[in-house]
Protein backbone atom coordinates (compact mmCIF):
# COMPACT_ATOMS: atom_id res chain seq x y z
CA UNK A 1 0.00 0.00 0.00
CA UNK A 2 0.77 3.48 -0.36
CA UNK A 3 -0.22 7.14 0.78
CA UNK A 4 -0.13 9.09 -2.77
CA UNK A 5 0.22 12.62 -2.90
CA UNK A 6 -2.86 14.96 -2.89
CA UNK A 7 -2.66 18.02 -4.86
CA UNK A 8 -3.76 21.50 -3.53
CA UNK A 9 -6.10 23.91 -4.88
CA UNK A 10 -5.96 25.98 -7.12
CA UNK A 11 -4.10 23.26 -9.05
CA UNK A 12 -5.51 23.35 -12.51
CA UNK A 13 -5.46 19.03 -12.00
CA UNK A 14 -8.54 19.76 -9.66
CA UNK A 15 -10.53 21.07 -12.56
CA UNK A 16 -10.10 17.72 -14.56
CA UNK A 17 -13.46 16.05 -14.71
CA UNK A 18 -12.48 12.38 -14.41
CA UNK A 19 -14.00 9.17 -16.87
CA UNK A 20 -15.54 6.25 -15.64
CA UNK A 21 -14.21 3.05 -14.95
CA UNK A 22 -14.74 0.52 -17.17
CA UNK A 23 -12.16 -2.62 -16.17
CA UNK A 24 -12.48 -4.00 -12.69
CA UNK A 25 -8.45 -4.90 -12.45
CA UNK A 26 -6.41 -5.61 -9.84
CA UNK A 27 -4.53 -2.27 -10.20
CA UNK A 28 -8.26 -0.49 -9.75
CA UNK A 29 -8.01 -2.51 -6.47
CA UNK A 30 -4.91 -1.44 -5.77
CA UNK A 31 -6.06 1.87 -6.45
CA UNK A 32 -8.74 1.85 -4.25
CA UNK A 33 -6.14 0.50 -1.11
CA UNK A 34 -3.98 3.21 -1.70
CA UNK A 35 -6.97 5.67 -1.88
CA UNK A 36 -8.50 4.77 1.57
CA UNK A 37 -4.78 4.55 3.19
CA UNK A 38 -4.13 7.88 2.07
CA UNK A 39 -7.70 9.39 3.44
CA UNK A 40 -7.12 7.57 7.11
CA UNK A 41 -3.30 8.74 6.74
CA UNK A 42 -4.40 12.29 6.10
CA UNK A 43 -6.52 11.77 8.36
CA UNK A 44 -9.82 12.58 6.19
CA UNK A 45 -13.46 11.79 5.63
CA UNK A 46 -13.51 11.37 1.67
CA UNK A 47 -11.18 11.04 -0.91
CA UNK A 48 -12.07 11.63 -4.58
CA UNK A 49 -9.45 10.36 -7.63
CA UNK A 50 -8.94 13.46 -9.08
CA UNK A 51 -7.45 14.77 -5.48
CA UNK A 52 -4.64 12.20 -6.39
CA UNK A 53 -4.30 13.11 -10.12
CA UNK A 54 -6.19 10.07 -10.94
CA UNK A 55 -8.41 11.65 -13.28
CA UNK A 56 -11.32 8.14 -12.90
CA UNK A 57 -14.55 7.77 -11.23
CA UNK A 58 -13.24 6.68 -7.60
CA UNK A 59 -14.53 7.63 -4.06
CA UNK A 60 -13.17 6.80 -0.79
CA UNK A 61 -15.66 8.10 2.26
CA UNK A 62 -15.62 6.76 5.76
CA UNK A 63 -17.68 8.65 7.84
CA UNK A 64 -17.51 6.41 11.08
CA UNK A 65 -16.23 7.51 14.12
CA UNK A 66 -14.14 4.64 14.56
CA UNK A 67 -12.95 4.68 10.81
CA UNK A 68 -14.60 0.76 10.36
CA UNK A 69 -16.47 1.58 7.68
CA UNK A 70 -15.03 1.93 4.36
CA UNK A 71 -17.19 3.19 1.75
CA UNK A 72 -16.16 2.86 -2.57
CA UNK A 73 -17.79 4.20 -4.33
CA UNK A 74 -16.64 3.48 -8.75
CA UNK A 75 -19.07 5.27 -11.32
CA UNK A 76 -20.74 6.87 -8.80
CA UNK A 77 -24.60 8.43 -9.95
CA UNK A 78 -26.95 10.76 -7.88
CA UNK A 79 -30.73 9.04 -8.49
CA UNK A 80 -32.34 11.10 -5.92
CA UNK A 81 -31.88 14.27 -4.14
CA UNK A 82 -34.06 16.40 -2.06
CA UNK A 83 -34.21 18.39 0.28
CA UNK A 84 -31.53 20.93 1.62
CA UNK A 85 -28.79 21.03 4.15
CA UNK A 86 -25.80 23.78 4.83
CA UNK A 87 -22.98 22.03 6.59
CA UNK A 88 -18.96 23.06 7.46
CA UNK A 89 -17.22 21.76 4.90
CA UNK A 90 -13.63 21.30 4.69
CA UNK A 91 -10.97 19.99 2.30
CA UNK A 92 -8.11 17.85 2.00
CA UNK A 93 -7.12 19.80 -1.59
CA UNK A 94 -7.59 23.06 0.90
CA UNK A 95 -6.41 22.41 4.08
CA UNK A 96 -7.14 24.77 6.76
CA UNK A 97 -9.93 26.36 5.00
CA UNK A 98 -13.33 25.72 6.38
CA UNK A 99 -16.99 27.51 5.38
CA UNK A 100 -20.55 26.60 4.41
CA UNK A 101 -22.16 25.15 1.17
CA UNK A 102 -25.53 24.01 0.55
CA UNK A 103 -26.05 20.21 -0.57
CA UNK A 104 -29.17 18.21 -0.89
CA UNK A 105 -30.06 16.44 2.51
CA UNK A 106 -31.47 13.49 1.16
CA UNK A 107 -29.48 11.82 -1.50
CA UNK A 108 -29.73 7.89 -3.20
CA UNK A 109 -26.64 6.57 -5.05
CA UNK A 110 -26.31 4.19 -7.75
CA UNK A 111 -22.84 2.87 -8.14
CA UNK A 112 -20.33 -0.04 -8.20
CA UNK A 113 -17.50 -1.60 -5.65
CA UNK A 114 -14.17 -2.38 -6.18
CA UNK A 115 -14.90 -5.26 -7.90
CA UNK A 116 -17.58 -3.70 -10.20
CA UNK A 117 -20.66 -5.14 -8.63
CA UNK A 118 -23.64 -2.58 -8.67
CA UNK A 119 -24.95 -1.27 -5.31
CA UNK A 120 -27.63 1.36 -4.36
CA UNK A 121 -27.10 3.58 -1.05
CA UNK A 122 -29.31 5.87 0.70
CA UNK A 123 -27.81 8.94 2.12
CA UNK A 124 -28.74 11.63 4.67
CA UNK A 125 -26.55 14.39 7.09
CA UNK A 126 -22.84 13.96 6.69
CA UNK A 127 -22.44 11.09 4.43
CA UNK A 128 -24.46 13.01 2.26
CA UNK A 129 -23.01 16.17 2.41
CA UNK A 130 -19.32 13.94 1.64
CA UNK A 131 -21.07 12.02 -1.05
CA UNK A 132 -21.83 15.45 -2.89
CA UNK A 133 -18.56 16.86 -2.40
CA UNK A 134 -16.50 14.36 -3.43
CA UNK A 135 -18.95 13.44 -6.37
CA UNK A 136 -17.92 17.44 -7.06
CA UNK A 137 -14.49 16.14 -7.46
CA UNK A 138 -14.81 14.23 -9.90
CA UNK A 139 -16.39 16.38 -12.44
CA UNK A 140 -13.21 19.35 -11.81
CA UNK A 141 -15.55 21.31 -8.53
CA UNK A 142 -13.86 22.15 -5.18
CA UNK A 143 -15.87 23.12 -2.48
CA UNK A 144 -14.55 26.56 -2.43
CA UNK A 145 -16.26 27.19 -6.04
CA UNK A 146 -19.28 27.16 -4.22
CA UNK A 147 -18.28 30.22 -2.22
CA UNK A 148 -18.54 33.97 -3.24
CA UNK A 149 -16.10 35.52 -5.71
CA UNK A 150 -14.72 37.62 -2.65
CA UNK A 151 -14.43 34.17 -0.52
CA UNK A 152 -12.85 32.62 -3.83
CA UNK A 153 -10.00 35.07 -4.26
CA UNK A 154 -9.41 35.31 -0.27
CA UNK A 155 -8.89 31.27 -0.71
CA UNK A 156 -6.83 31.48 -3.51
CA UNK A 157 -3.98 34.48 -1.65
CA UNK A 158 -4.27 32.17 1.28
CA UNK A 159 -3.16 29.04 -0.87
CA UNK A 160 -0.48 30.88 -2.92
CA UNK A 161 0.68 32.35 0.22
CA UNK A 162 1.12 28.99 1.82
CA UNK A 163 2.68 27.51 -1.52
CA UNK A 164 5.50 29.95 -1.41
CA UNK A 165 6.26 29.36 1.94
CA UNK A 166 6.36 25.93 1.79
CA UNK A 167 8.57 26.80 -1.67
CA UNK A 168 10.59 28.48 0.55
CA UNK A 169 11.45 26.16 3.58
O1 LIG B 1 -12.06 15.21 5.36
C1 LIG B 1 -12.97 15.86 4.85
N1 LIG B 1 -13.92 16.40 5.65
C2 LIG B 1 -15.10 16.95 5.17
C3 LIG B 1 -15.87 17.67 6.06
C4 LIG B 1 -17.07 18.22 5.66
C5 LIG B 1 -17.51 18.05 4.36
C6 LIG B 1 -16.74 17.34 3.45
C7 LIG B 1 -15.55 16.79 3.85
S1 LIG B 1 -14.60 15.87 2.74
C8 LIG B 1 -12.99 16.08 3.39
C9 LIG B 1 -12.01 15.21 2.65
C10 LIG B 1 -11.92 15.68 1.21
O2 LIG B 1 -11.34 16.67 0.86
N2 LIG B 1 -12.55 14.98 0.33
O3 LIG B 1 -12.57 15.37 -0.95
NI1 LIG C 1 -12.34 17.50 -0.95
Amino acid sequence: MAILPILEYPDPRLKRIARPVTEFTPEIQRRVADMAETMYAAPGIGLAATQVDDHRRIIVIDVSPDKSDLKVFINPELIEADGEIVGEEGCLSVPQVFDRVRRAAHIRVRAQDATGKPFELEATELLAVCIQHEMDHLMGIVFVDHLSQLKQMRVRNRMNKRHREAQRA
